[in-house]
């Protein structure tokens, strides 16, 4: 017999089942044993009399059983009204201890006051916490919605390498691996081989996979390893299609969401989910700066004039609100000197590229791509990258469509999503300079 799920129990109604789960709870009455048992989709009563002979041996190893212990339930669904959770119990003839618990080091019902550093160190135990259980399904129902979106508009879902010969966004934020006898290095981006994939004539493409940065920043939303969401897609004739493609890509995976969580979320997270409306606003970055200045008295500081950065983020989404009725923000006029060199830029050297910016984060870089040999050869060597990315030059000498893309940060998106304050709670296994484990 298959193991039934507690959220599909009511089908089950006076049938013999198989039940395995987590023991939440143990509650060891003068009559009677309550085992309250858990699985990733919700609890259930499993009741025990102890007045029936024939449950003897049962009687005993209840009461011998520990907290979170995994065991497996042979036994009848019934309907009783008097049980609080969903009015079902199990009646068990036999029951087997799969896997006997220790003492947890915490109480993961309750993380008030437990480190973020020892909640990680036990990791697996830290998500079996409803709400951090609930962080795991949200973000994978808010990348279901997104892909199913990339999969009806005809995009098709690539795996890039991420052991690489040459660093692909810049040469400093890269981990070096030996390779056999030569060096190698993790990827930053699958940037260069979404590009090669539009160059093969995939028209439309999409990864979602590991992207690795070697930046020793402890902040709150930067990770040494973190999960990408990254497209590319040909024909276009603006980055301006870009940032509509992005806007009907969180469209959708937002609807899901709050189609599917929005009510739990209100509840566990006290977070409203948005879904926006298309288009959201845009702003030049000069316009930017001369705006922050008149509302808000900022001055964008002398290194960072021509990009943004932490402190701006967080007004931009200020702005955003109070200006724009809006959640979301395009940034664009970025300085070609400070973005890569395989944004294009038009006639006039300005970028065709953007950031995105949610709740006060940056989620997103997106462009058109530079995709003439020439313009590209000039753009890197003005870079000095001439050489590094001699072998991504090739692809664009044989035929190559006008194309652009973007990567989302999956991992910031979620943390916004919920309004969780830091990436580590984000991440399924969280990995930044001081953490290789678990
Ligand atoms: P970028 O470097 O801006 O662009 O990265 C894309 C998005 O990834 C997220 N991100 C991070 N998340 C967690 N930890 C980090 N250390 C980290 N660094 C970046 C952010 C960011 O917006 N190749 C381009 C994308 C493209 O143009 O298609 C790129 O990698 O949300």
């Amino acid at each position: 017999m298959e193991k039934v799920y507690v959220n599909n129990l009511s089908n089950y109604i006076d049938k013999e089942i198989v039940f395995s789960g987590f023991v939440d709870v143990v509650r060891d009455k003068k009559w009677v044993q309550f085992i309250i048992l858990r699985d990733s989709t919700g609890k259930v009563q499993v009741t025990v009399e102890k007045s029936d002979e024939g449950n003897a041996s049962m009687v005993d190893l209840v009461s011998s059983l520990t907290h979170d212990s995994v065991i497996k339930v042979i036994g009848k669904v019934v309907n009783n009204e008097a049980v609080k959770l969903g009015g079902i119990e199990i009646l068990p003839s036999n029951i087997e201890i799969i896997s006997k618990a220790e003492e947890l080091p915490f109480d993961y019902n309750n993380l008030d006051g437990v480190n973020i550093d020892t909640r990680l160190d036990y990791r697996w135990l830290d998500i079996r916490n409803e709400k951090n259980m609930l962080v795991r399904q949200i973000e994978s129902c808010l990348t279901e919605g997104m892909r199913k979106y990339l999969y009806e508009n005809n995009f098709t879902e690539i795996h890039s390498p991420k052991l690489i010969g040459a660093a692909s966004e810049s040469g400093s934020e890269v981990f070096e691996v030996k390779y056999f006898d030569r060096k190698a290095y993790l990827a930053q981006s699958p940037q260069f081989y979404k590009q090669m994939a539009i160059a093969a004539g995939l028209d439309k493409v999409f990864e979602v996979g590991p992207v690795y940065r070697a930046e020793n920043s402890n902040t709150n939303r930067h990770a040494t390893e973190f999960t990408g969401f990254d497209l590319e897609f040909a024909h276009i004739d603006s980055y301006e299609d870009v940032m509509s493609l992005e806007e009907d890509l969180l469209i959708a995976g937002l609807t899901l969401v709050k189609e599917r969580y929005g009510e739990k979320i209100k509840e566990v997270f006290n977070t409203e989910v948005i879904v926006p409306t298309k288009p959201f606003p845009r702003i030049d970055l000069k316009d930017l700066y001369k705006e922050l200045h008149e509302l808000y008295n900022y001055e964008i500081p002398e290194t960072d004039i021509g990009d943004t950065n932490a402190e701006t983020e967080k007004l931009v989404y200020k702005l955003a609100q109070e200006k724009y009725n809006s959640e979301f923000m395009f940034i664009t006029g970025y300085a070609a000197t400070k973005r890569p060199f395989y944004h294009m830029r038009n006639e006039k050297g300005e970028l065709q590229g953007y950031d995105l910016i949610w709740r006060g984060t940056e989620i997103t870089s997106g462009a058109q791509r530079e995709h003439r040999y020439e313009e590209l050869l000039k753009n890197a060597n003005e870079k000095g990258l001439g050489e590094d990315v001699k072998f991504y030059l090739q692809f664009f000498k044989y035929g190559c469509p006008a194309h652009g893309g973007f990567g989302i940060g999956l991992d910031r998106l979620t943390m916004l999503l919920l309004g969780l304050s830091t990436i580590k709670e984000t991440e399924f296994i969280f990995r930044g300079p001081n953490r290789l484990e678990p």
